[in-house]
């Protein structure tokens, strides 16, 4: 590599003005878009380093997905699709934040120590979301690339969840799917079409109402439509007239626990909520005294099990299928899938990675966020085992023909990542295959009432947690002091971490009583406040 390019390029083009530190997160680099320019930079230079060590395609997503339209980010994405792997974020925070006269030092040691040989071919694949400071920063990320002689194919502006999709493309010969974007659509909707046949079926309605959060999303899902032509009709509203995530997109309906702006007010309407880079879903609708009904991750999840399970069983496969849930999931929704659907369901940190990678130890894994992201992986050799058992002839037909309608499911779901439009269209194909509307889904188990809350602290650092963020271990007293609040509780049960994402602590609390669980999640945010280094007025607890 030309040293000497990297170094002048970086301080004449891209210099790391040193305002502020930042870490890579939950989901990468996130802070406001003018601090990002020498990170991106970086980040392309380190891509094509890491795709000479894996020998493989890596992904670069300019993104801050929910975030509002000041903030930009990015997230590289690891040869299979997933994210990148944990030992290389801290190798990323440290070149992020290096001042310009070590870059050239500090890429020499990366190479050094992970053994990467200068040599070996490079490529990398990059995407941005449509925020406005996502064109600049691209060109930091090409020109870091550039400099370090990688290959790049640029895709502009692409979900999330499509970027996922190219990378595994491109790194399994296609085996995977199409490496490109029409492949992407025409996969995903084949699939949905060998399964439903008609739009309508029993209380199934085959229309829609989305919010595409202002985002890319509204982009994709009208590529999806051109194809789906009648057989779903998707109404998208916040199409990219609005701001960003702005009052609207999947985050806000599922944390506000209301309707995004302009939603249809019409009753009993099936809505979908998406976030800004089109990687996170969850259903809602207004019943006919117009209160608000969520279907979030936690419901999308036990949908998509219940309905595999089935399935499994009727092709008396020896398949063993789990379930992924974070601290955030409903405590019905746990008790929902232990008790009734009577599947394994473990518990990680908050953050795809961690479920994605718990999930791929089940033969057929179900992770989902209960803010909506999340998706179904399936270990190859059990896909091979599903098709061929599909056409086998010596097994009975009620065993071929659940193998059959498994492969077709399989096909619907976008195993790379967890992608708003690949689920959406599979919660729409078992609504259709059951013949469902949204208040029958619904009434598979009640939601415990639940709140989430947001508090600023000085430094959200001092928040430390252990037991899948269940448990705070620092700053001292503060899991003491969330013990006694939720033993005063019915059902209580009640968390504290910090965001990797925002710059401030989440809260999280639920309860069996509605009229309680807006003050005890206020009390638990009163205890943060005052004992985390609180700035800003204190939560106020409601009467
Ligand atoms: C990202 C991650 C999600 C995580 C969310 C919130 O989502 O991919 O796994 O749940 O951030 O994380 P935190 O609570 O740490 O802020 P997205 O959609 O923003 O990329």
């Amino acid at each position: 590599m030309d040293y000497n390019r990297i170094d002048s390029i970086s301080r004449s083009q891209h210099p790391n003005k040193q305002l502020t530190d930042v870490q890579y997160g939950t989901a990468g680099f996130r802070a406001k878009s003018d601090l990002l320019d020498h990170v991106l930079y970086r980040m392309g230079i380190l891509t094509v380093l890491r795709s000479k060590q894996k020998n493989a395609t890596i992904g670069l997503m300019i993104t801050a997905s929910h975030n509002e339209e000041p903030d930009n980010g990015v997230k590289l994405v690891d040869p299979a699709g997933e994210m990148l792997d944990s030992s290389w974020e801290l190798i990323a925070t440290e070149l992020a934040n290096i001042p310009d006269s070590e870059l050239v030092n500090a890429l020499k040691k990366i190479i050094k120590d992970e053994n990467i040989n200068e040599d070996s071919p490079s490529s990398v694949i990059i995407g941005r979301d449509t925020r406005e400071s996502g064109w600049s920063l691209s060109r930091a990320a090409i020109d870091g690339i550039n400099a370090a002689d990688g290959i790049i194919q640029d895709f502009g502006i692409i979900t999330t969840p499509q970027l996922h999709y190219l990378v595994v493309c491109s790194n399994t010969n296609g085996s995977y799917g199409e490496p490109t974007v029409e492949g992407y659509l025409l996969k995903l909707v084949n699939a949905l079409l060998s399964i439903k046949k008609a739009k309508n079926n029993d209380l199934y309605v085959g229309e829609i109402y989305l919010d595409a959060a202002n985002g890319v999303g509204a982009i994709a899902a009208k590529e999806f439509q051109e194809i789906l032509h009648d057989n779903l009709s998707i109404r998208i509203f916040n199409d990219g007239n609005g701001p960003l995530n702005h009052k609207c997109g999947a985050d806000y309906v599922k944390v506000q626990q209301c309707p995004p702006i302009n939603s249809p007010g019409k009753s009993l309407t099936r809505c979908v909520s998406i976030d800004g880079d089109a990687d996170r879903v969850i259903y809602y609708y207004l019943d006919d005294s117009d209160k608000f009904h969520l279907l979030d991750g936690d419901r999308i999840a036990t949908l998509i099990a219940s309905y595999l399970k089935e399935l499994v069983e009727e092709s008396e496969l020896k398949i063993q299928l789990g379930l992924v849930q974070t601290a955030y999931a409903n405590g019905a929704s746990t008790t929902y899938i232990s008790e009734f659907l009577k599947i394994p369901v473990v518990c990680t940190e908050t953050g795809v990675k961690h479920l994605h990678h718990k999930a791929l130890e089940f033969d057929v894994g179900v992770y989902f966020e209960a803010n909506g992201h999340g998706t179904v992986v399936v270990k190859d050799s059990v896909l091979k085992m599903i098709r061929t058992a599909s056409q086998n002839m010596n097994l009975p037909k009620k065993c071929r023909t659940a193998s059959s309608k498994l492969t077709s499911l399989i096909d619907v779901v976008n195993q790379t990542v967890g992608d708003a439009l690949s689920d959406m269209l599979l919660v729409e194909a078992i609504l259709y295959v059951r013949g469902w509307d949204i208040v029958t889904w619904e009434r598979s188990y009640t939601d415990l009432p639940n709140r989430q809350l947001k508090v600023k602290v000085q430094d959200r650092n001092v928040i430390e947690t252990t037991d899948a963020a269940r448990k705070c271990v620092s700053p001292s007293g503060l899991q003491s002091k969330i013990d006694e609040l939720v033993a005063r509780y019915s059902k209580g049960r009640a968390f504290v971490r910090a965001s990797g994402t925002e710059d401030i602590v989440r809260v999280y609390a639920e309860c069996d009583s509605s009229s309680e669980v807006e003050k005890f999640a206020a009390e638990v945010a009163l205890a943060v406040h005052q004992l985390a280094g609180g700035i800003g007025p204190e939560p106020i607890i409601p009467q």
